[in-house]
């Protein structure tokens, strides 16, 4: 088809500042680019460049030149390799980003020194078509840190057309300190966590994500895919099909789908910064349609500061939002996402020192019979200045095993209900430990539906999920 023949040949650039919005005619099927402002001061921008595959086969590289007018030259880039001969930048893949799927994108980012926007600019070797505009005001879409943006541009979407939690609330979005859904209003999601896919595979399957929604009521499954231990490290390809073909099951069934990058030793994300830029590309280019995806970017940092944690989220969400722009990012925290408190610090180096993106939120995980009072209190307090999500917590001790705290997790979760936090609960898998909600061997027998096959864990973490959720719609 035409689309086909013209792939990759046909290419063009698309150049516009926020404020005035000029783009070039493209062709039916290109690559392309599209340069926007984000932000500007005196005598210097920021500009991001989005290059996006319209044709419909993959791209494995992708070369953007740009030249410069007299009097504007270009300092820095980041999620690209620049190169300057004269007034010409030239800018290739970092490495991870080279490979652009069909109908996807990646984007890079640079900071211009002077006024002056390119003068020509080539994607792949060929030439822009149209003008630049030469408007040196933008308007900053700079990204605030956690504070909301309280009227979001546009119309109330349609009354929900189903009655899944994902037909119900549609694309979520960080309100203030709260995630709301797309009537604006404050949503709690509560469902479980996967324990690692490489150890459980027989436990996800259509029957019992699907009895997670239906029988449970799940609104939320979190999807973890360990890094080290056996996981991603060792197959990135076949841990990243695995992650998609969850998400896949969980949209099928209404349920948002949690991908949790499950850092946890060693404690440094950025450890594995390189692996999570090509995981997070990947899951972000091929789930960006989708309305039920939320991204984990880092399960429990532990052993680092966090200014190392805030570098390494300041380096993934760009990732993940030149693909999927709207969609909502949690970033880990200190002392294994204990707000610091496991490593004697607190809520308030984040306070002050937040994530530099919009539309995030911060993770806390507690242990039922491990934490308790003290932590319950750092909650609380940090719920009041930063949007906080609880993706993963275990009514047992912080091993995963032990005796279920009844008492301490009902306490918990009275406290998350009442803030409007949303959970998923470790594990929804047959482990022979304490956190497991199914019994040993449940998930080779098949049956996921009733109490039957669940543990003391499963058997209260299904009563408190099933119960009505709040959804308002109006
Ligand atoms: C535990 C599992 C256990 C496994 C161990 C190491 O329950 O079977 O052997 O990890 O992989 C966390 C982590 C989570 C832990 C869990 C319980 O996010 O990976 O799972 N936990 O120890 N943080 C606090 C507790």
């Amino acid at each position: 088809m035409q689309r086909r023949a013209k792939a990759i040949l046909a290419t063009a650039l698309a150049v516009a500042a926020a404020s005035t919005a000029a783009f070039f005619a493209l062709p039916a099927s290109a690559e392309t680019a599209a340069f926007t402002v984000q932000n500007s001061w005196n005598n210097g921008y920021q500009a991001e460049i989005t290059v996006s595959n319209d044709s419909s086969s993959a791209i494995s590289t992708w070369k953007v030149e740009l030249v410069m007018p007299a009097g504007t030259t270009i300092g820095q880039s980041w999620n690209a390799t620049m190169s300057a001969s004269g007034s010409t930048y030239t800018f290739t893949p970092s490495g991870w980003n080279a490979t652009i799927a069909a109908g996807a994108s990646t984007s890079f980012g640079l900071i211009a020194n002077g006024a002056g926007r390119p003068t020509s600019c080539l994607v792949n070797g060929k030439a822009c078509s149209g003008t630049v505009p030469t408007s040196p005001s933008a308007s900053a879409s700079a990204s605030t840190s956690a504070s909301p943006s309280p009227s979001a541009s546009g119309s109330t979407p349609p009354p929900p057309t189903g009655t899944t939690p994902v037909a119900i609330n549609g694309q979520l979005k960080v309100c203030g300190t709260k995630l709301c859904n797309q009537y604006g209003k404050p949503v709690q999601l509560r469902g479980m966590s996967t324990h690692g896919l490489q150890w459980f595979p027989s436990c996800y399957t259509d029957a019992s994500v699907k009895a997670l929604a239906t029988d449970w009521n799940a609104d939320l499954f979190r999807i973890s895919m360990y890094v080290q231990e056996q996981g991603y490290e060792t197959n990135p390809s076949g841990f990243t099909s695995q992650v998609n073909s969850l998400v896949d099951k969980a949209e099928a069934n209404g349920m948002y789908a949690l991908i949790d990058f499950h850092t946890l030793t060693p404690g440094d994300p950025n450890y594995n910064l390189d692996r999570a830029k090509t995981f997070f590309n990947a899951v972000s280019a091929r789930n960006a349609a989708k309305k039920n995806v939320i991204y984990e970017i880092t399960n429990e940092p532990n052993g680092v500061s966090w200014a190392g944690i805030k570098s390494y989220a300041e380096q993934i969400i760009p990732v993940i939002r030149a693909n999927d722009p709207d969609a909502v990012v949690i970033v880990g925290t200190r002392g294994w996402s204990s707000l610091g408190v496991s490593e004697g610090a607190t809520s308030a180096e984040i306070v002050s020192n937040p994530v530099n993106a919009s539309n995030i939120m911060y993770t806390f995980h507690f242990y039922a019979a491990s934490h308790k009072d003290n932590y319950r209190a750092e909650v609380e307090r940090a719920a009041a200045s930063l949007p906080l999500f609880v993706t993963e917590f275990g009514t047992v001790t912080y091993t995963g095993d032990g005796a279920v705290d009844t008492a301490s997790t009902n306490t918990w979760l009275d406290l998350l209900d009442r803030l409007k936090i949303s959970y998923a609960n470790w594990t929804f898998s047959d482990a022979g430990e304490g956190s497991a909600a199914l019994k040993a061997g449940a998930c080779n027998a098949g049956t996921f539906t009733g109490t039957g096959p669940l543990t003391e864990s499963g058997t209260l973490m299904r009563s408190r999920i099933r119960t009505a959720d709040n959804f308002p719609t109006s």
